[in-house]
């Protein structure tokens, strides 16, 4: 096994300092005695990158040679964050790096904190993308991802004084990004609009001409494994106009009409689309996803034939992963090159498709199952509807088959949504077009068999259809980011982190030590330099200052109504008002705490936002609040990335994934806090389930309904609605504490409220009660900080389920049917 820490570390640093000082004098430019931090930042990636090339050159070169399966992971999502740390941890070159560049006069902390964040993705999606990635390489499995060059990435959040959020363009790509390698070469032509003629010959065949065509260009991001040569690609397309701009409007003085085709076809990769989880139905996103998929397909397809094989084989040697229903349309898009390109029979191209493609359900929100209207897809792919139309035909009369004369089930199950708006239905056509559906955590894909896919289950059967938990690389959500208690543990283990970091069921040799004092004792020093870290950066970033002798507890993620952030905030309004009646001496016994929230509102989601506002108006009063300010302060911190979670996790004492049971699909970050002893308090929901299952139920805070109980409930609501006051009078009276005044403008939380006070669909009033109940016995639970220690310990120790690695490998063995394909050097 590979072992970062044997490398010959002073053979490697005066190499190093050569090749900074080279890319400083050319690739740069400059000079190197009058380099800026972020001159250097620049000259040591691109000093690293020549390693990756390397790398990636050879496990490439690998791949062409022997051929294997190749799995493809189509995301349009990736949220990478930086690079330069992890590329130096998985080649074993930061020991090295850190040296080299102290050499020169720098201070490899401040080196990689000049990255921007590589933000291509809204949140939990995207960022699983990223850790699939990690660990396909880290596997030596042959692994690309393939998604979208936006120029703009996930919009930059800024809070305004009154507490609003606004955005501001995320120009990612302004400094040049190093990690990426331009493929002029490598384009293709993806066509829009036109018309499609079927053949008279009684095929189904057809031609599809005229419209628009975009070129696709290639751009390569390297993803190094750890610890092994294996280096695999991502590839990101970039939209561009086939020709420069129209040469006649020019010439006849229509400036404008000349560079319009231009401009229309730049626009398809220019900015990601901010939602997670809502549909738009905006033509620009479709857009992106036919460029994506065609492009990508084009190029697997390219790849396939450089071997030799008939395309009947296909499904041998490709296997593709749909990330959600984003990339559905490469299901129509593969028939059609199969069916008008290849000539191959209708039956035949389909069952190709079948074999080919698997797809990931990541949510059972109805409002985020993707629906397109007929009139947009007729418009920009009427080819592609043809051929959903004559799927749906052929599926629709072998469901008739078995379930003659059902026409609920028939309309149920059909792939068109009929009504004043007629749609397609992508969920449905990604389930019958796949090999295999997945959801993300076991009650998750529970949900989705018996929900939103349960006439397929019965029509396919049960077989397709399973789970995969979703996972978390350890090397960037332990290593990367808790440097100390990394090596913390491998001291105590006495195993080198190059074995664990792989294999991380190792950790749980921990659980041996969680009498040991000195260990504990070390455990909880390493907690608390986690937290001054944190309090340094809000020092920096916000100018203030927070107290570290207090529990940290966090709630990062998207802000949506079913996270229930509003929950979490009227609970921390709750305890100021206990706070404020409590006699001196009896405040003095409680446990101090600080809260914090951060996350981003899609700019449209105008409840997500009010939540914001009032976080931020909350912690402006009980901040400045003499009487409570020692025992609880709160925080929102603006502009949520993965860089700031790196920050924000180490220093957790609890965490909070409190979303209405039913509704997460699983959750990843809450994995990311266990893995670093923070505690988790939540709901019986997603991976929050199985994380108990492991840690054991003593070690985690759980509280409200469970799913069964939550259509009842909500029946409840409208049905036999009971007065607020009377069902929930600690809720009630947090609300009309806001409605007083207390924390600002009384009129504009109203919205919010409402949303409470009314319906209260994510049942806020039916999990208060528990809520502030958890809350009392995690508060209880800390005070007794040896016994709370050992929690830590035992929740780290016990996480070894949830690496991305193990969830790499299920995707490989039982769906994709693919085996390591390792470099023969090793690194
Ligand atoms: O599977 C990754 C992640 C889960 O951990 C979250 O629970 C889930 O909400 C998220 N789903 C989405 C759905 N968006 N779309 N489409 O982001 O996936």
């Amino acid at each position: 096994t590979w072992k970062g820490a044997l490398r010959d570390v002073d053979k490697d640093v005066p190499e190093i300092t050569k090749s900074f000082v080279n890319h400083v004098q050319t690739s740069l430019a400059r000079q190197p005695y009058n380099l800026d931090t972020l001159g250097a930042y620049q000259a040591a990636a691109l000093s690293v990158r020549d390693n990756l090339i390397v790398n990636w050159n050879e496990t490439q070169l690998n791949y062409t040679r022997k051929a294997p399966k190749r799995a493809y992971y189509l995301s349009l999502e990736f949220l990478m964050g930086r690079t330069l740390d992890n590329a130096l941890l998985n080649l074993g070159l930061k020991t090295q790096y850190r040296q080299g560049v102290e050499n020169l006069g720098f201070n490899i902390e401040d080196i990689l904190g000049q990255e921007r964040d590589a933000g291509l993705g809204n949140g939990g999606l995207g960022r699983l993308a990223a850790c699939y990635l990690d660990s396909g390489a880290s596997q030596e499995l042959p692994l690309w991802g393939y998604g979208l060059r936006y120029k703009y990435g996930i919009f930059q959040q800024l809070i305004s004084p009154e507490g609003n959020q606004l955005e501001a363009p995320d120009p990612w790509l302004d400094n040049q990004n190093p990690w990426e390698l331009p493929r002029l070469d490598v384009t293709y032509d993806v066509r829009f609009y036109g018309s499609a003629e079927r053949a008279t010959d009684g095929s189904k065949r057809a031609v599809w001409y005229g419209g628009q065509e975009v070129l696709a260009v290639a751009y390569d991001v390297m993803v190094p494994g750890y610890g092994t040569k294996s280096t695999n690609n991502l590839r990101l397309w970039e939209s561009k106009p086939k020709r420069g701009f129209d040469l006649n409007s020019f010439n006849a003085g229509n400036y404008e009409g000349a560079i319009e085709s231009s401009n229309s076809a730049a626009a398809i990769t220019s900015v990601l689309y901010p939602n997670d989880h809502t549909t738009f139905g905006k033509e620009l996103r479709l857009k992106q996803q036919y460029f994506w998929t065609a492009a990508s397909l084009a190029d697997i397809i390219r790849r396939f034939k450089n071997i030799g094989k008939d395309i009947r084989e296909f499904p041998d040697y490709v296997a593709i992963q749909l990330n959600d229903t984003h990339p559905t349309l490469a299901i129509p898009e593969l028939m059609r090159i199969l069916v008008d390109e290849e000539e191959v029979a209708w039956d035949e191209a389909w069952d190709i498709v079948r074999n080919t493609f698997f797809y990931t359900n990541h949510t059972v929100l109805p409002e985020a199952l993707e629906k397109w209207p007929i009139y947009l897809l007729e418009n920009l792919l009427p080819r592609h509807l043809q051929i959903i139309y004559d799927i749906n035909l052929l599926f629709l009369q072998a469901v008739e088959k078995v379930y003659p004369g059902d026409r609920e089930r028939l309309a149920r199950m059909s792939l068109i949504e009929e009504g004043p708006l007629k749609q397609v239905r992508m969920a449905h056509l990604a389930c019958i077009g796949s090999r295999k559906v997945n959801g993300v955590a076991e009650l998750h894909s529970e949900l989705v068999q018996t929900t939103i896919l349960k006439d397929f289950v019965e029509f396919e059967g049960p077989n397709k259809f399973s789970n995969v938990t979703n996972g978390i690389t350890p090397r960037r959500w332990l290593d990367q980011c808790n440097p100390e208690l990394s090596n913390l543990i491998s001291k105590t283990l006495s195993i080198d982190k190059g074995i664990w970091l792989k294999d991380l069921s190792k950790i749980e040799g921990l659980l041996k030590f969680v009498d040991d004092k000195k260990f504990c004792a070390e455990w909880a020093a390493i907690k608390q330099r986690n937290k001054e870290r944190l309090a340094n950066y809000v020092q920096q970033t916000l100018g203030l200052t927070i107290r570290t002798d207090a529990m940290f507890d966090v709630q990062i993620k998207r802000i949506h109504e079913y996270k229930r952030q509003t929950l979490n905030i009227l609970g921390v309004i709750h305890r100021y008002f206990t706070l404020k009646q409590m006699k001196p001496a009896e405040r003095a016994k409680v446990n101090r705490k600080v809260v914090f929230f951060a996350g981003k509102a899609a700019p449209a989601y105008y409840i997500a936002k009010l939540t914001i506002r009032l976080v931020v108006n909350v912690a402006r009063v009980i901040n400045a609040d003499p009487d409570t300010k020692d025992y609880l302060q709160l925080y929102f911190l603006p502009d949520y990335s993965v860089s700031l979670a790196e920050v924000l996790i180490p220093a957790s004492d609890i965490s909070q994934h409190i979303s209405t049971a039913g509704t997460e699909a699983s959750g990843t970050s809450n994995m990311k806090f266990c893995l670093n002893g923070g505690l988790l308090l939540g709901t019986v929901d997603g991976a929050n389930i199985e994380i108990a299952e492991e840690v054991g139920e003593s070690n985690v805070f759980f509280f409200g309904h469970l799913t069964p109980a939550v259509e009842d409930l909500r029946y409840q609501h409208v049905y036999h609605a009971i007065p607020l006051e009377q069902k929930c009078p600690a809720l009630a009276n947090v609300i009309q504490q806001v409605l007083n005044g207390v924390f600002g403008d009384a009129h504009v939380y109203e919205p919010l409220l409402n949303t409470i006070k009314e319906s209260d669909y994510y049942l806020l009033s039916d999990d208060f009660d528990s809520y502030i109940a958890a809350l009392a016995m995690v508060d209880e639970a800390y005070l007794n900080k040896e016994e709370w220690v050992k929690k830590s310990i035992s929740t780290t120790a016990k996480m070894g389920k949830f690496s991305s690695d193990r969830a790499i490998l299920e995707y490989a063995e039982t769906y994709w049917n693919i085996e390591p394909c390792p470099v023969k050097d090793k690194l």
